[in-house]
């Protein structure tokens, strides 16, 4: 695919209301669009770094100066065959991750327009549906966590995740347990304790949780390890995944029993699925962790999903949950299974509200070929 030009989208959205994790409160989701133009056909993708390297290191910033001063260059006016021929190109750039794999989507999208076959098609996904479940920040107190997660519950969400944090850890996932006895719960620290704190976390052991992800820091696979030997829960890593690479240390060392799947987090789509494939040999439950993305990572999303082994609910939920007005024209929405349908058109199946996408862009950078 000649790559003729490339356009990005410092997109900032009002989120319908205020997401709170361990590393910070968003009011606003920032992210980075990008679309390529290629022998006639408009292909899209959704770079998930936010504005404060909160969540990993990476944010909308370094991933324009990234995308703008070294991927482009490697890309614009080129014959890029494919995500592999795409992960060839990149290897010399280390890390930012989120910036190469909003790339590899819009490449995606274009394969797919391409050949007239849809994501799932492409990746041999097997489902029609995806089952989701719904993440919910911290709140002001327990019982408005409680109210909050009724809510979703009432929506049709048959799997929730609260976030926690020193200090609001065992209180609040608590509440949750007591009102709703065999919901599918689980709880995410993004990276917020230390080894030294099992004792703080241990009780969490007596919720009957479906997993407790990412307790420790990123770079902390071997302490994840020691955490997993005492706790009979399974632990789930996210942030310490960076690679398929990782996907298979951490299986090595017992540090986890599940894996969250991120295409941003890891580098691409073909990385994502490289990670699914890996856990599927060693028989080690994954699902698909979200970054409260736009119609068009949320399609990106749903696409993998439908691949075997995500075999747990994904952090994918229906578009009103996270904004009032999306850049896509398509929502995606609830069914009564508490699932997302995959979409069937052509790459990511999704078309850009241009207009939605111009009055949330703070900016916008074009890069032609020569
Ligand atoms: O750790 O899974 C996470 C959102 C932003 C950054 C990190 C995470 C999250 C979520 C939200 O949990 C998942 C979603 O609904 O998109
Ligand atoms: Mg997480």
């Amino acid at each position: 695919m000649k790559i003729d030009s490339v356009t990005l989208n410092h997109v900032r959205m009002p989120l319908v209301s205020p997401f709170e994790t361990s590393f910070g409160r968003e009011v606003d989701r920032e992210c980075v669009i990008i679309t390529i133009q290629s022998e006639g056909l408009t292909g899209y993708g959704e770079c998930v770094a936010t504005r404060d390297p909160g969540y990993n290191y990476e944010t909308t910033g370094t991933a324009i100066h990234i995308l703008k001063d070294f991927i482009i260059p490697l890309i614009l006016g080129q014959d890029v065959k494919d995500a592999d021929d795409f992960q060839q190109r990149v290897l010399g750039i280390r890390g930012h991750s989120l910036a190469k794999a909003g790339v590899e989507m819009a490449l995606w999208d274009l394969l797919g327009k391409r050949e007239n076959k849809s994501l799932k098609e492409l990746f041999g996904g097997v489902r029609e549906k995806v089952e989701v479940g719904v993440s919910i920040g911290i709140q002001e107190s327990a019982s408005s966590l409680v109210r909050s997660a009724a809510d979703y519950i009432a929506q049709g969400y048959k799997r929730v995740k609260i976030k926690i944090k020193p200090g609001r850890d065992i209180e609040d996932a608590s509440a949750v347990r007591k009102e709703f006895p065999d919901l599918r719960l689980q709880v995410d620290a993004n990276s917020a304790y230390t080894l030294d704190d099992i004792k703080i976390l241990k009780p969490l052991d007596k919720l009957n949780l479906l997993l407790i992800e990412q307790p420790l820091f990123e770079d902390d696979i071997w302490d994840h390890h020691k955490l997993q030997a005492e706790f009979s829960t399974p632990i789930c890593l996210d942030e310490s995944i960076l690679s398929p690479r990782h996907a298979r240390y951490a299986i090595e060392m017992k540090a986890c029993r599940v894996i969250n799947i991120k295409a941003g987090r890891l580098g691409g789509l073909s990385q994502g699925i490289m990670t699914h494939d890996i856990c599927r040999e060693n028989n080690l439950p994954v699902w698909c962790g979200g970054m409260l993305e736009t119609g068009i990572g949320r399609a990106s999303n749903i696409a993998l999903a439908s691949l075997p082994n995500f075999v747990l609910p994904g952090d994918i939920s229906a578009s009103d949950r996270y904004y009032a007005q999306d850049i896509t024209n398509e929502r995606f929405t609830l069914n009564d299974d508490s699932t997302i349908s995959v979409p069937q058109g052509a790459g990511l199946g999704v078309t850009i509200n241009e207009e939605a996408l111009k009055k949330y862009s703070l900016a916008s950078l074009q890069f032609h070929k020569k």
